[in-house]
């Protein structure tokens, strides 16, 4: 059993470790429950569909040029936890932090990002009613969000500031781009050849 003392434990001895960068992860990945993963799945998705790998071990990380890393944080069950991971985001070397958060309390990402704020936070409305919670802030204290279930979308605007200064990741971003038109492509072609009754029935 892992108790929350020892995961604040975690973030604030990573915090003083003066890691080099390469090896601390760039983007991190936190969500209020476990529940949120068919959400936020969509977020590693896109982070490793661009290349980034995930670091699950902080004494081992891995080889890719981006990492990142997932935690769940909850903003109402364990908010010494979130104020340990927000406080200690940029000392452990996070550039971008997604933050998912459902419910109508959905507090989690708009929390995260005054604490851990000048580190910029995407939030994530895992559900619909999460929209407002997770949009509504003061002026003076920005978060900035996607749509309702959109992770996918939030990871790629992550790497779109990372990518400010890494021309790697920047093509990489673009191919991604290429190859989702060619995908479109390909289906308009196959809609167009097969009919569309045929093309339901196959898909
Ligand atoms: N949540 C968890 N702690 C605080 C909040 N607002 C959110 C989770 C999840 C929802 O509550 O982000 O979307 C339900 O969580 P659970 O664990 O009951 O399934």
């Amino acid at each position: 059993m892992t108790d929350i003392a020892e995961l604040r434990a975690l973030f604030e001895s990573e915090a003083t470790r003066d890691r080099p960068a390469t090896d601390q992860p760039d983007v991190g990945i936190i969500m209020g429950s476990d529940s949120d993963l068919d959400v936020m799945a969509g977020a590693s998705a896109a982070l490793e569909d661009l290349g980034f790998e995930e670091v699950t071990d902080y004494d081992d990380p891995p080889a890719a040029e981006f990492t990142y890393e997932s935690w769940v944080v909850s903003a109402h069950r364990t908010p010494d936890l979130m104020y340990a991971y927000g406080e200690t985001a940029r000392e452990r070397g996070l550039d971008v932090i997604l933050a998912g958060a459902g419910g109508k309390s959905a507090d989690l990402p708009n929390m995260t990002a005054s604490i851990a704020y000048p580190v910029p936070v995407i939030g994530i409305p895992v559900q619909e009613k999460s929209v407002d919670s997770v949009l509504g802030m003061p002026t003076g204290a920005p978060i900035t969000a996607v749509d309702a279930g959109k992770s996918y979308n939030a990871a790629l605007s992550a790497a779109q500031i990372l990518a400010r200064s890494d021309n790697t990741l920047r093509d990489r971003l673009v191919e991604l781009h290429e190859e989702q038109s060619d995908g479109v492509a390909d289906v308009s072609q196959a809609l167009h050849e097969s009919g569309t009754q045929q093309f339901r029935d196959a898909n």
